[in-house]
C-alpha cells in the first residue's frame, strides 16, 4: 500500500543498499587480486554504513561523508557516484566481466578469492552448482596444486551452501538499534497528540538481537500521529499507513511497526506487543481457564462480554490474578507460574552494580589511561574497577609483559593513594592457552587483586579439549573469574563448543565466578547459561570489558542479559561493596 502523502527523501538509496554495493565491490577487488588494504577499507566502510542511523546518501550530498571514521576520498567518490547516478561504473564493469556467482564461490569454506579466480579462469566455474558439477566430474582435482582432498572439501561446502539456501535477513544487535529506537520514541513522546508511548517487542524484552522494532502509542488522533511518524527524518519510506498501524523502513534499513490505540487501552497494547509470542500464547491459555480473554484493547469476561480496558500494563496482569512480570522474563520459561505463586525473582538492576571487573587501559588495547578510566567509572557511580589488561600471549603487540604488569600494579597503588571515590584493583585478563596453562607465573598471579581468565585461541577445538582447558584454569586458585565464557561474537562467530553444565558445576565447586560480558556483541554468558549457572550455584560477575570511558555505558546490556537469566542482585558478585566482594574471591579463602 502506498501512503497518500509525500515523504521527503524517498528516492535516496538506503544505507544497507549502499553498504551492499561496497561489499560486492570489495569482493570483486579481492577476486581480481587487488591490494588487501583496499579490500579491507571497502569492507570497513560497508560495516560502518550498515550501523549508521542517519542517511549515508544525505551525508554524501551534504559533503559530510568523509567525517566518518575510515571514509577517505576514494570511498566518498564511489558512494557519491552511486547516490547521484544509481550505479558505480567500476562495479558495473566488473559485473559484466565476471558473473556475480564467482563471489559465492569465493565465499565457500575451503575456497577464497584466489581459488575462485582459478576456478573461473581455468574451468569457467561461475556458481555453486558449477562447483558441484565440476567436482563430481573430477575436474577440479586435475588442476595444478589441487588434489582429491581439496576437491572433496569444495564439493561438501558447495553442497552445504546450496542446502542452506540464501541467508535470512540478519537480526540486528540490540546495541545497534538502541539509538534509532530511542529517537523514534522521543519524537512520539514530544508530539502533543501522543498520550503515552513505549518501545515494545524483543527490544523491550532486551533480547541481544532484534528482527524489527515494535513501537506502541496511545492517542485520540491516530491519523495525525501516523502522518507525523511517517514523515520523521529517520524514515526512508512508509510501507503501510492506517489508523491502528503504521509500518516504516528507516534509512539504516530497520523495519518499524507502530501500533496505535486510545489511551484507555495503552496497557493492553503494550502487553500484547511486548510478547514474546510464546508468553502471549501461554497467557491466553491461562486466562481462558479463568473465563477471560486478553487482546490488544482489553481483558474481556467471556461469559458476560464485559470488557476491561487497561491504561496501565500492570492492570492486565492484575486482572488475571498475576503480579506484573518484567519484560525480560516473558519468554514462556515458567514466568506465569512464578507470577501466580508470587515467586518472581527480584531482578538485578544497573544501579545495583558497584564494581566493574573487566576494564582495559592503554597499557594493552584500551584507548585511555588507567586514571581516565578510573575517573570515568567514578563518574558513572562505580565504587571499584579492576584493570585487567591483556597478558603477554595475546600477541599483536597488545599484551602486557610480566615486568610491565608489575610496574602497572605499582602505578595502580599510587593512583589509589591519590584518587578519592574509586578503588582500583590491579588485575589481568590472562590467556587460557591451548593446553590449559595460564600464561602468568603463580607469584605474579598471587600478587594481583583479581584475575579473569579467557580463551582467545584454539576456537576449533572439540568440546572435550575446550573443557579440559577450562578444568585446568579452574584448578588454578588465582583465577577468580572466567571471561566471556563461550567466545561468541554476535552476528560474526558462534564461539567454541562449550559444556555449560560442566563449566558452571566446576565454577561453583571451585568458587570461581563466571562473567557476563556486557559488550553488546558478546553478551556472554548468554541468558540461558547465566540462569543455569545460578541454578548450579556459580556466582556471576557482570563486567563491561570497557576499552574507553564509553565502554562503561554498556553495563546495562550485561544487566539485561542477566535479567533475562532470572538473576537477582545476590547472584551477581559485583553488587557487593568492595570489602564483601573481596571476601567472595577464592584467593581470599587461602
Ligand atoms: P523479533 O522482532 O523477532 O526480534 O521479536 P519480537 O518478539 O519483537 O516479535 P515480532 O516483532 O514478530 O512481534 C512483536 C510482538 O507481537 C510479539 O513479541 C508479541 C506479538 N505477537 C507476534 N506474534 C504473535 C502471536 O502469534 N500471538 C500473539 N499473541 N502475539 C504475537
Ligand atoms: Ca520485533
Ligand atoms: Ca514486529
Ligand atoms: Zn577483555
Amino acid at each position: 500500500m502506498k501512503p497518500d502523502y509525500e515523504i521527503g527523501m524517498t528516492s535516496l538509496p538506503g544505507n544497507g543498499e549502499i553498504a551492499q554495493e561496497l561489499r560486492v565491490l570489495a569482493a570483486y577487488l579481492a577476486f581480481e587480486g587487488q591490494s588487501i588494504y583496499r579490500v579491507l577499507a571497502y569492507q570497513k566502510a560497508a560495516r560502518e554504513f550498515g550501523q549508521l542511523t542517519d542517511s549515508v546518501a544525505l551525508a554524501t550530498l551534504e559533503g559530510r561523508l568523509t567525517e566518518l571514521p575510515g571514509v577517505g576520498p576514494a570511498i566518498e567518490a564511489k558512494v557519491r557516484e552511486y547516490v547521484e547516478t544509481g550505479r558505480i561504473a567500476q562495479l558495473e564493469k566488473l559485473r559484466s566481466s565476471y558473473p556475480e556467482g564467482v563471489l559465492e564461490v569465493a565465499e565457500l569454506d575451503g575456497a577464497g578469492p584466489k581459488t575462485a579466480r582459478r576456478l573461473w579462469d581455468e574451468l569457467r566455474i561461475d556458481s555453486l552448482l558449477a562447483v558441484k558439477a565440476a567436482a563430481e566430474a573430477g575436474r577440479i582435482r586435475a588442476l595444478k596444486g589441487m588434489g582429491a582432498k581439496s576437491e572433496a572439501k569444495l564439493l561438501s561446502s558447495a553442497e552445504t551452501a546450496l542446502a542452506r539456501g540464501p541467508a535470512p535477513a540478519p537480526r540486528r544487535l540490540l546495541g545497534h538499534v538502541e539509538e534509532p529506537a530511542r529517537r523514534l520514541l522521543q519524537a512520539l513522546l514530544d508530539h502533543p497528540a501522543v498520550a503515552q508511548a513505549e518501545i515494545a517487542g524483543s527490544f523491550r524484552r532486551r533480547r541481544s538481537t532484534v528482527r524489527d522494532l515494535d513501537l506502541v502509542a496511545s492517542t485520540d488522533e491516530p491519523e495525525t500521529v501516523g502522518r507525523f511518524f511517517g514523515a520523521l527524518p529517520l524514515v526512508a519510506r512508509v510501507e503501510q499507513s492506517g489508523l491502528t498501524k503504521v509500518l516504516i523502513h528507516t534509512h539504516n534499513d530497520l523495519d518499524v511497526d507502530l501500533r496505535l490505540v486510545p489511551p484507555a487501552s495503552f496497557g493492553n497494547l503494550l502487553q500484547h506487543a511486548t510478547g514474546s509470542a510464546q508468553h502471549n500464547v501461554e497467557l491466553r491459555g491461562f486466562s481462558q481457564k479463568r473465563g477471560l480473554r486478553v487482546n490488544e484493547y482489553n481483558v474481556e469476561e467471556v461469559q458476560t462480554g464485559k470488557a476491561h480496558p487497561c491504561a496501565e500494563e500492570a492492570a492486565v496482569y492484575e486482572l488475571l490474578g498475576l503480579s506484573w512480570i518484567p519484560p525480560e522474563l516473558r519468554e514462556g520459561r515458567g514466568e506465569i507460574q512464578a507470577a501466580l505463586e508470587g515467586a518472581l525473582p527480584n531482578l538485578v538492576n544497573r544501579e545495583d552494580l558497584r564494581g566493574d571487573l573487566h576494564v582495559h587501559s592503554d597499557w594493552s588495547d584500551g584507548r585511555r589511561t588507567i586514571e581516565d578510566m578510573a575517573i570515568a567509572a567514578r563518574d558513572r557511580g562505580l565504587e571499584y574497577i579492576c584493570i585487567s589488561d591483556h597478558s603477554k600471549s595475546i600477541g599483536m603487540g597488545i599484551g602486557v609483559s610480566d615486568d610491565d604488569l608489575r610496574r602497572q600494579s605499582e602505578e595502580i597503588r599510587l593512583l589509589n593513594a591519590r584518587l578519592d571515590g574509586i578503588e582500583l584493583l590491579a588485575g589481568s585478563e590472562v590467556d587460557i592457552l591451548a593446553d590449559g596453562e595460564i600464561d602468568l607465573p603463580d607469584d605474579l598471579l598471587a600478587s594481583l587483586g583479581f584475575v579473569v581468565a579467557s580463551i582467545h585461541s584454539g576456537f576449533q577445538q572439540p568440546v572435550e579439549r575446550i573443557m579440559a582447558r577450562f578444568r585446568s584454569a579452574l584448578e588454578n586458585p588465582f583465577v577468580d573469574a572466567i571471561g566471556h565464557p563461550s567466545g561468541r561474537l554476535l552476528g560474526r562467530r558462534e564461539g567454541y563448543a562449550l559444556d555449560i553444565e560442566e563449566l558452571a558445576g566446576t565454577a561453583a565447586a571451585t568458587g570461581t565466578m563466571l562473567e557476563i560480558n556486557a559488550s553488546y556483541d558478546r553478551l556472554d554468558l548468554r541468558a540461558a547459561h547465566a540462569r543455569r549457572a545460578k541454578e548450579l550455584g556459580a556466582l556471576v560477575v557482570i563486567s563491561s570489558d570497557a576499552h574507553s570511558p564509553r565502554g562503561f555505558d554498556l553495563l546495562p546490556y550485561g544487566v539485561g542479559e542477566a535479567r533475562r537469566g532470572w538473576l537477582e542482585a545476590k547472584d551477581v558478585a559485583n553488587t557487593r561493596p568492595l570489602e564483601d566482594f573481596r571476601g567472595l574471591l577464592r584467593r581470599s579463602q587461602r
